[in-house]
C-alpha cells in the first residue's frame, strides 16, 4: 500500500490574547449591570440573579490561562461581548482565507514545497464563514494551487478526519499532495455572557501537508501508520445555527444558535471512549502504548487529557508525554491537537511513534498513529 507522510505543518496565531483576569473582569461588570437593571424582578423572584465568574474556577476546572482571539475589544466590552469582525467586500479575501493562507505558507515552507506542488486543498473546521463559494476554493485561489478543493466539518475532529480523507485520496492515487487547513474562529460562536462556557475557546489556524512518501523530501516526516475515525451521536455538545434559522422562528438569534454543552457529561462520556478507541487501535497494530513517545491530544480540558494519558500509558504522564497548549490557546477546536503536534515533534528520532487524537462534538473521535522517519 502507498505510504503517506505528514511532511510539514503551519500555525497562525492571532496577535491579541485575553487573560482569564481580563475575561472575568469584563464578565463580572456585565453581571453587575444585569443584576442592577433587573433588581426589582430579581427581588420578586421572576428573574434569576447572575453569578460572578472566577479566575480560580476557570484555571482549576479547565487548565486554561488565556486565549488568542481575532478581536479583543469587542469581546471585552461588557456592553457588546461579541468580537467585532467587520464584513468585507466580495472582492476582498475573507478572514478565514487570510488565516488559512498564513498557516498554509508555513506548512509549505516546512515541507519544502510551493503552491504548484499541491493537488488538493481541504478546509476542515468547526464553522465556515460562508457556505459557498467554499472557503477551500478561496484558499486554493489565494495560494495559486491547481486541482480541486472542498470544505468539511466534523467539529473538534475536523483536522483528524481531514487527515484521513487526505491519506485515502493519496492512497487511491487521485492526488499526490494535499494541503489541509483548520481556520477556527471559535470566538464567533461563543456566548461570552454564559458563565459556564465563556472561557473555553480561542481562535487560531493550523495547516498540514500530506504527501505520498516516495516523493516527500522535507527534513522531518511522519509516516501515518494508521488512522481510525469514530462518531457516536450525542446532543451534549450542540449548536443549532444553520441556514434554516431565518425560516424557523421570528427570532433567529436565540442562544441555542451558539455553542452549548453539558460539560460534565462530555467529560464523563468522551474520556472512556477515547481511551477505548486508541487502545483497541494500538492493540490491533501490535503497538504497546507504553512505548509511545508522545500523545498529541485534543486540547479542551487539562484534566481530560491527563486522565486519557494516564489510562493509556498506565502511569501519571510526564509533561513531555502529553504536551499541553490549552493553557495559552484554550480550546481551539480541531486545531488543538495539530498545534500540540506542530510545537512538539522536533525531538523525534526515526522509528519513534506517537498518537495524534481529537475528540469533540458529534461525538467524534479521530486517532492517527504516526512514526518519525
Ligand atoms: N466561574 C465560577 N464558577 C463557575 C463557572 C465560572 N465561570 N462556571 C461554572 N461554575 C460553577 C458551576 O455553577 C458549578 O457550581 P455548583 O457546584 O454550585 O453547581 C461549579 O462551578 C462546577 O461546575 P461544572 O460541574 O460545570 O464544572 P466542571 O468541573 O465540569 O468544569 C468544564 C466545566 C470546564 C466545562 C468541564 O466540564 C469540561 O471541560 N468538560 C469537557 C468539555 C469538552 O471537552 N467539550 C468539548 C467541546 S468542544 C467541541 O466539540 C467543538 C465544538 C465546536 C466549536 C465551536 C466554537 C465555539
Amino acid at each position: 500500500m502507498t505510504s503517506v507522510v505528514i511532511s510539514g505543518t503551519g500555525l497562525y496565531t492571532p496577535p491579541s490574547a485575553i487573560s482569564n483576569e481580563e475575561l472575568v473582569t469584563s464578565f463580572n461588570i456585565y453581571v453587575d449591570r444585569f443584576n442592577n437593571e433587573n433588581s426589582e424582578n430579581i427581588a420578586n423572584g421572576s428573574v434569576q440573579a447572575l453569578e460572578y465568574s472566577s479566575v480560580e474556577f476557570i484555571e482549576k476546572a479547565s487548565g486554561i490561562k488565556s486565549r488568542f482571539v481575532i478581536d479583543k475589544e469587542g469581546i471585552l466590552d461588557p456592553s457588546r461581548m461579541v468580537p467585532f469582525i467587520p464584513a468585507r467586500k466580495n472582492e476582498e479575501p475573507s478572514l478565514m482565507c487570510e488565516m488559512a493562507v498564513e498557516a498554509a505558507q508555513e506548512s509549505l515552507a516546512n515541507a519544502g514545497l510551493t503552491a504548484i506542488d499541491i493537488d488538493a486543498v481541504l478546509v476542515a473546521a468547526s464553522n465556515m464563514q460562508r457556505s459557498y463559494p467554499a472557503m477551500s476554493v478561496e484558499v486554493q485561489n489565494a495560494l495559486g494551487i491547481n486541482g480541486f478543493a472542498f470544505d468539511m466539518n466534523v467539529a473538534c475532529s475536523s483536522a483528524t478526519f481531514g487527515i484521513q480523507q487526505a491519506r485515502d485520496m493519496i492512497i487511491s492515487g487521485s492526488v499526490n499532495r494535499v494541503l489541509m487547513v483548520n481556520p477556527e474562529i471559535c470566538s464567533g460562536h461563543l456566548n461570552f455572557r454564559d458563565r459556564d462556557s465563556h472561557f473555553i475557546f480561542g481562535d487560531v489556524c493550523t495547516a498540514v501537508i500530506l504527501e505520498k512518501s516516495s516523493i516527500a523530501s522535507s527534513a522531518k516526516q511522519f509516516r501515518i501508520i494508521d488512522s481510525k475515525l469514530e462518531t457516536i451521536y450525542s446532543n451534549n455538545i450542540r449548536n443549532n445555527f444553520g441556514f434554516l434559522n431565518r425560516a424557523e422562528t421570528d427570532n433567529p438569534q436565540t442562544l441555542d444558535k451558539l455553542f452549548v454543552q453539558e460539560g460534565r457529561k462530555v467529560f464523563k462520556e468522551v474520556c472512556p471512549a477515547v481511551v477505548d478507541q486508541i487502545s483497541t487501535q494500538l492493540k490491533k497494530l501490535g503497538i504497546d502504548p507504553k512505548g509511545l513517545k508522545r500523545l498529541w491530544l485534543h486540547q479542551a480540558n487539562l484534566s481530560m487529557n491527563m486522565l486519557i494519558a494516564r489510562k493509556l500509558l498506565g502511569a501519571e504522564p510526564a509533561k513531555e508525554k502529553a504536551p499541553v497548549i490549552l493553557d495559552h490557546y484554550a480550546n481551539t477546536s480541531s486545531a488543538g491537537s495539530i498545534i500540540a503536534f506542530h510545537k512538539y515533534n522536533g525531538d523525534f528520532a526515526p522509528g519513534e511513534r506517537g498518537v495524534l487524537c481529537s475528540f469533540g462534538a458529534g461525538y467524534s473521535i479521530g486517532s492517527i498513529v504516526l512514526e518519525a522517519i
